[in-house]
């Protein structure tokens, strides 16, 4: 039986994970930047040399593939992929692991000449991370794109404009990725679990049944800045305590009034001027909420809006709310998840339904054509950390059943 080579995928991992590698482990390559981009003509040498045709589309998606030298309706291709940005400190697999194991299955097949009716094509997609604005490279090839690229920015300030400049593509042109509907049959996307579930179930393959919307938005308190030691503490218009009281309540908002798997964060946290002698006159936090159904975040949402604003009426100061994204909640094809299970059949393995609790590009290729994704185990359930890991035998169980659900689908499953 037609198999991938795990020490060559292991290499190709251990090699992508040089790029922004930290001398304490794991790697920060945030979509766009130098290590980003020396990454990106890596991939493309690697998948060159495994006999792929490569291009690279206006929104900085990446992609090779085996009986097509593009993307289109006359012949609608079996699409896989993931990405190769990374988040700040994170770890070597996700999204690297998806990028990599398609690429291998292509060149397995190349190399084994196995027939597939239809074209195979591994993409791996820009800023899946949303250092700049969620799951940009899908939401553009699936001419998803909303918004003002123009007003598009990360966290520290950098303009996605300036960004892709800096990288040599013009953030102007990103619509124009939009590829015509039916150029993809399908498409299936191998990621680390990145949570407990199979771990701790003891079970080796995840076939995802839907995938979370996540809510992002910046929340500024606006007091006053003030001397430390010489103002009177009743008199204080206190923006980071504004900020503390929102983030203990939203969070026991969304905990206590969410779904039973509504999950909240506040990871970014900003307070102007920033010394410690001065009472902080401005709070940013960045919050973000995730459910898989679209109502229950739309209420979530406009309830920690209404919270906001009922702190900053305690705190006695101002509060400015900015959305920077919202992706929808999924549903994966019934076909793409049948056609999983029926390769993991065929290799002797158990499978789990779940859903995804992190979002994946997965979700915008589900809103126009069947998509599926399959998981495997993450030690400890670890991610977005520098020690996320999976065992080998996990990689390679994963990817073998990558590359039977690709061939499964590629003649008509
Ligand atoms: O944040 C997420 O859910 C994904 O890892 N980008
Ligand atoms: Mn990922
Ligand atoms: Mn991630």
């Amino acid at each position: 039986m037609i198999a991938i080579s795990l020490p060559r995928l292991t290499s190709r991992i251990n090699a992508l994970a040089r790029f922004g590698a930290l001398p304490g482990g794991g790697v920060t390559r945030s979509c766009w930047s130098a290590p980003h981009e020396e990454a990106r003509a890596w991939l493309l040498g690697e998948m060159r040399a495994a006999g792929l045709a490569t291009w690279v589309d206006p929104a900085g998606n990446t992609f090779g593939s085996l009986g097509a030298r593009a993307l289109s309706p006359e012949t609608p291709a079996v699409l896989t992929g993931s990405h190769i940005d990374t988040v700040p400190e994170g770890g070597v697999l996700d999204g690297a692991l998806g990028v990599l194991a398609g690429l291998e299955c292509l060149q397995v097949v190349r190399e084994t000449n196995t027939p597939h009716a239809k074209p195979l094509a591994v993409a791996a997609w820009s800023d899946e991370e949303g250092r700049y604005g969620s799951l940009f490279g899908s939401r553009a090839f699936c001419g998803l794109l909303e918004g003002n690229v123009d007003e598009m920015a990360a966290p520290d300030g950098t303009r996605l404009v300036d960004a892709m400049a800096h990288a040599g593509f013009d953030a102007r042109r990103a619509a124009d990725a939009r590829t015509p509907k039916g150029a993809v049959s399908s498409y299936v996307e191998l990621h680390i679990e990145q949570g407990p579930r199979l771990e701790e179930a003891g079970i080796p393959i995840g076939v995802v049944e839907a995938i979370v919307g996540v809510r992002r938005s910046r929340v500024v308190f606006v007091g006053q800045a003030d001397h430390a030691g010489t103002t009177p503490m009743e008199r204080r218009r206190d923006a980071f305590l504004a900020g503390a009281d929102y983030a203990l309540r939203a969070r026991e908002h969304v905990v206590t009034r969410g779904s039973s798997v509504s999950v909240t964060n506040i990871g970014v946290v900003r307070v102007h001027p920033g010394a410690s002698n001065i009472v902080p006159g401005r709070a940013e936090l960045l919050h973000e909420m995730r459910d898989p159904d679209p109502g229950v975040l739309e209420r979530l949402a406009k309830e920690c809006a209404a919270l906001a604003h009922d702190v900053a009426r305690t705190h006695r100061l101002a509060v400015e709310l900015y959305p920077i994204s919202a992706t929808t909640p999924a549903q994966c094809s019934a076909r793409v998840q049948a056609t999983i299970e029926k390769a993991c059949a065929k290799l002797g393995l158990a499978t789990r339904r779940l859903y995804s609790a992190a979002g994946h590009d997965a979700q915008n290729l589900a809103r126009v054509g069947d998509a599926g994704m399959i998981f495997i185990p993450s030690q400890g359930g670890r991610s977005h950390r520098v020690d996320e890991m999976s065992d080998p035998a996990a990689i390679q169980r994963g990817a073998n059943v990558l590359l039977h659900t690709l061939l499964a689908l590629a003649d008509g499953a």
